[in-house]
């Protein structure tokens, strides 16, 4: 029995630390005017032993991707991403002008103020695909912080 009550522990400690390996912080979107059909979600995230992110989904947009910006030609243009790579220990930073998740067809006005989820589909180091629920505020500029 005490070694069934270890093992039961062992495994719990493991599982939240697994859950801890990815950290987001500052997940912010600009609020959008009624009718707008697109708008970019921005964040710093960090894998602790390293995962990609390989589908995004939120209830406010039909389509939910991750974008990259790239050089055509003179022009600058978007380009969706089949999988974004999180080394292990880096902090990969999307940001305005820069890597974003892009919502398109959005199904709401997002006012600003209000809060909406985004749903990360991720796989780690150990080839296990998890879900992480990011909480996103509606605001004009990305919040201060680390
Ligand atoms: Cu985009």
């Amino acid at each position: 029995m005490k070694k069934i009550l270890f093992l039961l522990f062992t495994l719990g400690v493991t599982l939240s630390a697994r859950a801890e390996d990815l950290a987001v912080s500052g997940a912010w979107a600009r609020p959008t005017v009624e009718g707008q059909g697109a708008s970019g979600v921005f964040m710093t995230i960090r894998s602790t032993s390293g995962a990609r992110v390989v589908a995004v989904h939120s209830s406010v947009a039909a389509v939910a991707q991750v974008h990259e910006m790239v050089m055509n030609g003179p022009v600058m243009t978007m380009h969706a991403l089949s999988a974004l790579e999180l080394p292990p220990q880096k902090s990969v930073v999307l940001s305005p002008g820069g890597m974003h998740i892009m919502l398109q067809d959005l199904k709401r006005q997002l006012r600003l103020g209000e809060h909406f989820q985004v749903v990360l589909d991720v796989i780690g180091a150990d080839s296990q695909s998890r879900q992480h629920y990011i909480e996103v505020e509606v605001r004009n500029s990305a919040p201060d912080g680390p």
